[in-house]
């Protein structure tokens, strides 16, 4: 998940002498950080070093991340001329960092685990080119849906076009599984993502599936928007702690599920964090199809050792391990 790096005091190491985008420029810096938690922990996947905002520097928005402020985008996206001026991106020229990332994960692993490719969804993209960075309200990005959907939906097939065609470069690469963001979609009713949102959804999607790779689909505060989003077609859901995951799960019954730990559980003392591993487990009842993670990204407070703790937990408690 997110910031994942963040909380092991190797990432900090490589981040004192690089910046965030300099270690995604750095293939091999990026395969580096990609592998720490592989090497140190045992999960039983990869998931590669980079960000879902990367794509605006080739699209020219003046892309930053300022320490402790969360990324920065200098010329935000507004008006239908802004929207016009996108480019298309060929995720080869424009983002074959990230790619290369990709083949020298893959090759380091050799097996060992799959490799997990990302991109951010076409709403979530949208929420921080039009806002500018973080928001907590969405009021400019609901403002241009609301008052031009024209240009609204122009923006938003731009972005699943581009999401779409990098993630198959990412699989065509090596990813094996490929996930997509889309981390604040949960700020709009069921009605305006089926309006606004889930035909771009499902245009990604569709995209990224035609390169043969299994697509998670993932959000934030989803629990009246699972049903809508299944149907932008992804092969397994990712739900955060606000809902049971088997409440989740019986929304979606024949797709996988990945969930769904609340973050902050892993700075609860041993007994309270492995009592809550656990009921995540129980409610998965040992069905096929789940995959085991947090609700959303690791907090840079985490201890490492509750990550170890919380692995050898879900082991126990796992028939087999993957291959
Ligand atoms: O300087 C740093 O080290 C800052 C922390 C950081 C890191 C490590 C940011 C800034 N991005 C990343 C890398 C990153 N981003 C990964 C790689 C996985 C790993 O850490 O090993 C991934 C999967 C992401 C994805 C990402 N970036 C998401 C989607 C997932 C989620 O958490 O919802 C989002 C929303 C972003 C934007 C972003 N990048 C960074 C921050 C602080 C943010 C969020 C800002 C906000 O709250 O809006």
């Amino acid at each position: 998940m997110r910031q994942a790096g963040r909380y092991l005091p190797e990432y900090q190491r490589i981040r004192r002498g690089a910046s965030l985008l300099e270690i995604c420029h750095k293939p091999d810096l990026a395969t580096e950080v990609t592998l720490l938690p592989v090497n140190r922990f045992g999960v039983d996947g990869a998931i590669i070093f980079a960000d879902i905002l990367l794509p605006f520097e080739p699209l020219d928005l003046g892309l930053s991340f300022q320490s402790g402020q969360g990324p920065v985008i200098e010329r935000p996206v507004r008006s239908p001329e802004d929207v016009k001026r996108l480019r298309a991106l060929d995720p080869e020229t424009d983002l074959g960092f990230v790619l290369e990332t990709v083949r020298q994960v893959r090759r380091e692993l050799d097996g060992r685990v799959p490799v997990i490719g990302f991109a951010g969804a076409p709403f979530t993209l949208a929420s921080y080119a039009i806002e500018g960075g973080p928001s907590r309200d969405y009021l400019e990005t609901k403002r241009l849906m609301y008052n031009d959907p024209d240009t609204w939906n122009d923006l938003l097939e731009r972005f699943a076009t581009i999401t779409g065609s990098y993630l198959a470069a990412q699989a065509a690469a090596g990813a094996q599984v490929l996930q997509v963001f889309d981390s604040w979609v949960g700020c709009l009713s069921p009605e305006d993502y089926r309006r606004f949102v889930l035909p771009h959804s499902i245009r990604a999607i569709t995209l990224a599936q035609a390169s043969g790779a299994p697509v998670i689909h993932f959000g934030t505060g989803t629990a009246t928007l699972l049903g809508p989003m299944a149907d932008a077609g992804a092969d397994v859901m990712g739900v955060d702690w606000r809902i049971p995951l088997d409440r989740a799960w019986e929304q979606f019954p024949e797709r996988g599920i990945q969930g769904n730990l609340d973050p902050v559980a892993m700075v609860a003392p041993l007994p309270e964090l492995r009592r809550r591993v656990e009921d995540v487990l129980d409610r998965a009842n040992g069905r096929p199809g789940h995959i085991f993670n947090l609700g959303h990204g690791i907090l840079p407070q985490t201890p490492p050792d509750s990550v170890q703790a919380v692995v050898e937990i879900v082991r126990e408690w796992s028939p087999a391990r993957v291959t």
